[in-house]
């Protein structure tokens, strides 16, 4: 058995585990005089390996503005109530099960994966298909780290993901604006394209609830929509997963969703966005701005069919 892998006796033994500040060091989380059993709180300050070059020269959206306009309909599908119905949601403890065509199924804790990989600051532009955007500091790690780990199939073609389903923790999930639980889903060389972070942070700190702690995907040259919170499931498949918002809406939500300024949503214009804590319009750009970096994984294919 992996040291990663856990049991539940396992997760509640490594929830009550005092980390040392040298050893917390060692795994990328910065010691502030020994780090406690609290490890996990939001805000809580992580180190990580400064990369600087996602969005050269662009201002950062505050930290104020991503943490407090949120889409997250677990809670609520208003962007300004999410952060206060989120601020007691439970990241601790949090497994992440690995399934499907995999050599062998498994349950990760979420402490153990984020000690075992090296942690990175990213700053991406991320455009909502609602048209406001951000440029943030993400921390988190490569999702291709995790996926060579789960020792998928070769016959393994796309990766879907799953949100947390508990309606207890989440009442937006008694209203059935799509169905739950939350799903996503990426073809396995977008999964796998080293600009797919599996994010833990934000702004050198752990993710705050409302931004989908106590781990989430960002794809940044897709619309927000593909970058899935609370992520409890992997499942690795030969088939194109169906996401929630394809299932909800298929004429208006596709399974791809790469950031096109020239394909409209059929209610609305994707040509320019807004970004958050500014007044005046951006022009949007092909692939969010990252189309030297993962055009040719779409080389001849009608992007407007696959939307
Ligand atoms: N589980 C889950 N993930 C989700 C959503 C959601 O409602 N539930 N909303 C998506 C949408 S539409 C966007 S724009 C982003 C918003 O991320 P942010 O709140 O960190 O800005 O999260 C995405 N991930
Ligand atoms: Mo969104």
């Amino acid at each position: 058995m992996d040291s990663q892998e856990v049991t539940p006796k396992d997760v509640y033994l490594n929830r009550r585990q005092f980390v040392t500040g040298a050893t917390a060091t060692a795994l990328g989380i910065l010691a502030t005089g020994g780090l406690s059993e609290q490890q996990g709180e939001a805000g809580e300050k992580l180190s990580a390996e400064k990369r600087t070059d996602y969005a050269p020269g662009e201002k950062q959206t505050t930290y104020k503005d991503a943490s407090s306009y949120n889409n997250f309909y677990e809670f609520s599908t208003g962007k300004e109530d999410v952060v206060a119905l989120a601020k007691n949601f439970k990241t601790r403890p949090w497994t992440i099960t690995v399934e499907g065509l995999v050599k062998r199924p498994r349950t990760f804790d979420i402490d153990s994966l984020i000690r075992r990989s090296p942690l990175e600051e990213r700053i991406y532009r991320f455009r909502c298909v609602e048209a406001w955007a951000m440029v943030l500091p993400w921390v988190g790690f490569p999702l291709v780290d995790f996926i060579k780990t789960c020792e998928p199939l070769s016959k393994a073609a796309f990766v879907e993901f799953v949100t947390l389903h508990d309606t207890i923790q989440m009442p937006g999930q008694l209203r059935d604006v799509i169905p739950w639980p939350y799903v996503e889903g990426l073809r396995m060389d977008e999964a796998m394209h080293p600009l797919t972070l599996l994010a833990i942070g934000m702004y050198g700190k752990i993710l705050p609830n409302q931004n989908g702690a106590p781990i989430r995907l960002v794809v940044p040259w897709k619309y927000g929509f593909k970058s899935i919170k609370s992520v409890v499931k992997i499942r690795f498949t030969d088939h194109m997963p169906t996401t929630a918002w394809v299932m909800a809406n298929p004429g208006e939500y596709g399974f791809y969703a790469n950031v096109n300024p020239e394909v409209d949503h059929p209610r609305w214009s994707q040509a320019t966005e807004r970004r958050l804590g500014e007044f005046l319009r951006r022009k949007t750009l092909p692939f969010n701005g990252y189309a030297k970096e993962v055009a040719s994984l779409y080389q001849g294919m009608d992007l407007r069919k696959n939307f």
